[in-house]
């Protein structure tokens, strides 16, 4: 048992007052959104998962199916309130897991395919979950093994549901039942899910976003987007992220009365047969998977012209990229900077074609507020850079049961500190310009060093190490661990540095890049690792031999 608002904390009185009165709290739920869509237009197509073989959801049969499956689990004791880790990869079952969990008032929390056994385990204990939802087999790995380990760690977690050949656990397709009278669903303001923060201390955070102010962002974001009900989305991402979810994601769409596909795989090779026979519209990608298709598109042998708007974001994407893809695509480029915890900016549809290519955008609602301050916390004049503070009707107030994180993350008065550095332009626009966070952003996914330097700290050849973001061509960054091996300790390879982080169990973006071994880091005053100094002593990548 523990008290709400400490849980998840949330607006003040006052700021939800407004957020309703002006409009963007709609005291609408998930459950309820895909209940109207599926009366108002029943065989419109939702969703298509075309892998291996191609299978469609009417608006009527997910919503069907999500009250089916949201009996079963009723049935087997998941109530309201209750956490159950989704670790699904883009498959039709993930939508249909969380829309059943939506309708109890059960939670999600959202794992990523990639995930092992140290994350999962976290998750599952710290949230105290009573269920966790894997798929069988999902890029050469047997989720199923790591489930058992997981459950029996856990006394806690009840069910394991498995999407295909269950093993020792259950089978989700088993769980739907007939849905007799079901209780009522979780009310507008409640929490909807846990979605994940890419995280700067040892263990991720998980974000309480409720479906009031979820759902602004979504319907924020198809106005900004041009969402509608013939917009056919491709999800391209792991469909778990909060940006293929929610900018404007699928989320987004299903709640516009759109098309979802979602794509197995991101490569060109499977995404640009998928534009071509689903007649894809929109889909949003992170920047070196942009450069990836802005490379391919000129001599794709598929049929892209269906497609109007890519949108990329979740790390820098550079002016001479951003150039490159309307070309190459024969489409929109928008760009999108936002964050789980809430914030998101688009460049918009009218901006001028430099605005698009030079600025990540601007916020969704009128009343984000934004503070650009400085190391003191003072604002800084009109066009200099500093430190991004935010607070609004879609960002959070503080992360899940995390007091002592909150009272450093978030300001007395209630921003975000983002951890980002900006700079605004005349327009309003906000430039990136770095990170003050100790966070590697590789490609789009992030990494906490400390989280990466907890599990190395283990190895017993190792006295310290300190992992830091060195910059890649193609990725944006990479990580590099510093190690310090023990007096007397037998020499390790690179290679053996990263097995180690393999086996315990962290999900393979995590493991380092780069490894190399020195006497001493660069110390600041304090006697504590300057991250900032390593950075610069980083600043040519190193050789790496495995
Ligand atoms: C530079 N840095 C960016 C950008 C995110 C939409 C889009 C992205 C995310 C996301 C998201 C960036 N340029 N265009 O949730 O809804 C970095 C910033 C930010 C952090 C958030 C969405 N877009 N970033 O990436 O929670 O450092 O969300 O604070 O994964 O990614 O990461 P995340």
């Amino acid at each position: 048992a523990t008290t709400p608002g400490v849980d998840a904390p949330t607006w003040p009185a006052e700021f939800a007052e407004r957020y309703r009165a002006a409009g963007y709290w709609r005291g609408e739920t998930f459950g309820g959104v895909l209940r109207e869509r599926a009366a108002a237009h029943p065989d419109r197509i939702a969703l298509v998962d075309p892998d291996p073989v191609r299978r469609t959801w009417t608006y009527r049969e997910l919503d069907e199916r999500a009250d089916r499956l949201a009996a079963g689990f009723l049935a087997r004791g998941i109530a309201k309130g209750d956490r159950v880790v989704v670790q699904l990869p883009n498959v039709g079952e993930l939508i249909e897991v969380v829309f059943a969990l939506f309708r109890i008032g059960a939670l999600p929390v959202y794992a990523l395919p990639a995930h092992r056994e140290t994350e999962i385990a976290h998750f599952c204990s710290f949230t105290e979950a009573v269920a966790y939802v894997v798929p069988d087999r999902h890029a050469g790995f047997d989720h199923r093994d790591l489930a058992a380990k997981v459950k029996a760690a856990n006394p806690g977690l009840r069910h394991v549901f498995v999407v295909g050949d269950p093993g020792e656990h259950t089978a989700l397709a088993e769980v739907p039942c007939e849905p007799a009278g079901l209780p009522a669903g979780p009310e507008p303001h409640e929490v909807a899910f846990l979605q994940l923060s890419g995280g700067t201390t040892g263990v991720s955070k998980l974000i309480p976003r409720t479906h009031d102010d979820y759902l602004y962002s979504l319907w924020g974001s198809n106005e900004i987007c041009g969402v509608d009900a013939d917009t056919r989305f491709l999800v391209v991402l792991p469909a778990a992220h909060n940006f293929p979810m929610s900018s404007p994601g699928w989320l987004g769409v299903l709640y516009a009365g759109g098309t979802v596909v979602l794509c197995p795989r991101p490569d060109p090779a499977t995404a640009f047969p998928l534009i071509e026979r689903e007649r894809i519209t929109m889909t949003g990608m992170v920047p070196p998977l942009a450069l990836v298709w802005t490379d391919a598109g000129p001599s794709a042998e598929h049929d892209l012209s269906s497609l109007r708007l890519v949108l990329v974001g979740g790390a820098k994407y550079s002016e001479e990229a951003a150039r490159r893809l309307e070309p190459a695509l024969n489409c929109r480029l928008m760009q999108v900077f936002g964050m789980a915890e809430g914030l998101v900016n688009y460049t918009r549809l009218d901006d001028d074609h430099e605005t698009i290519v030079t600025t990540q955008g601007r916020p969704i609602s009128p009343d984000d507020e934004i503070r650009i301050v400085d190391d003191a916390g003072q604002d800084v004049p009109d066009g200099a850079f500093g430190h991004l503070l935010t607070r609004g009707p879609y960002t959070i107030r503080g992360y899940w049961r995390a007091p002592e994180h909150n009272a450093r993350t978030f300001t007395e008065d209630g921003f975000y500190r983002t951890g980002d550095i900006v700079r605004r332009t005349a327009t309003g626009h906000l430039v990136v310009e770095g990170r003050a966070k100790d966070q590697i952003n590789r490609g789009g996914e992030k990494i906490a060093p400390e989280e990466v330097e907890n599990v190395l700290l283990a190895h017993p050849a190792v006295h310290d190490v300190s992992v830091v973001a060195v910059a890649d061509e193609y990725l944006g960054e990479r990580s590099l661990a510093y190690v310090i091996l023990r007096d007397g300790a037998e020499p390790l390879k690179p290679v053996a540095v990263k097995r180690f982080v393999r086996e315990r169990g962290l999900a393979a973006y995590k493991v380092p890049d780069l490894v190399e071994f020195v006497d001493a880091f660069p110390r600041t005053g304090v006697g504590k690792v300057s991250k900032k100094g390593l950075r610069s002593t980083a600043a040519t990548p190193a050789a790496d031999t495995d």
